[in-house]
């Protein structure tokens, strides 16, 4: 009865939110990406490192885990976690993922988990758009395209 339930609320979310019956709903949705603008001239140095934020929606009744992200804008990408340690200094550590939990959400966001990119090959800027291949333990692989901002 309770499963049933959460799939009615899930269905009048769906039609609230446009969709049409027809259309089948992703596993994995991910909303709000975006790239943290970096300062021009710490890009020219060519060792500069952003991050990429967003909300990650789990459509399916299985756990998921964002383990991979990939992009050619960067020498190297990670997933990291970001923490404030009983000193209050923060720090950043990188995590072998970020579990999404079954119909939830993770929110990789300043402060947490993030999307490391480090080593950009050129310089990005407000506006632009970042493609990113994010690999998920079940649902596989998705492209994602994320807008440059200026937090
Ligand atoms: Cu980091």
């Amino acid at each position: 009865m309770k499963h049933y339930r959460i799939l009615s609320v899930l269905f009048i979310l769906m039609m609230s939110m446009g969709c049409t019956s027809t259309k089948t709903t992703s596993a994995i949705e991910i909303t709000e990406a975006w790239v943290r603008a970096v300062d021009s001239e710490m890009s020219m140095v060519g060792n500069s490192a952003t991050a990429l934020f967003m909300t990650i929606q789990n459509n399916t009744s299985t756990a998921d885990v964002l383990i991979k992200a990939e992009s050619d804008i960067a020498e190297m990408v990670q997933i990291h976690l970001s923490e404030i340690d009983a000193n209050g200094v923060a720090s950043m550590h990188e995590v072998a993922g970020v579990e999404i939990p079954a119909n939830g959400i993770a929110e990789l966001k300043p402060g947490s988990y993030h999307v490391m990119v480090m080593g950009l090959k050129r310089e990005i800027k407000e506006g632009d758009m970042v493609t990113f291949t994010l690999v998920f333990q079940n649902a596989g692989n998705f492209t994602i395209e994320a807008p440059v901002k200026v937090p």
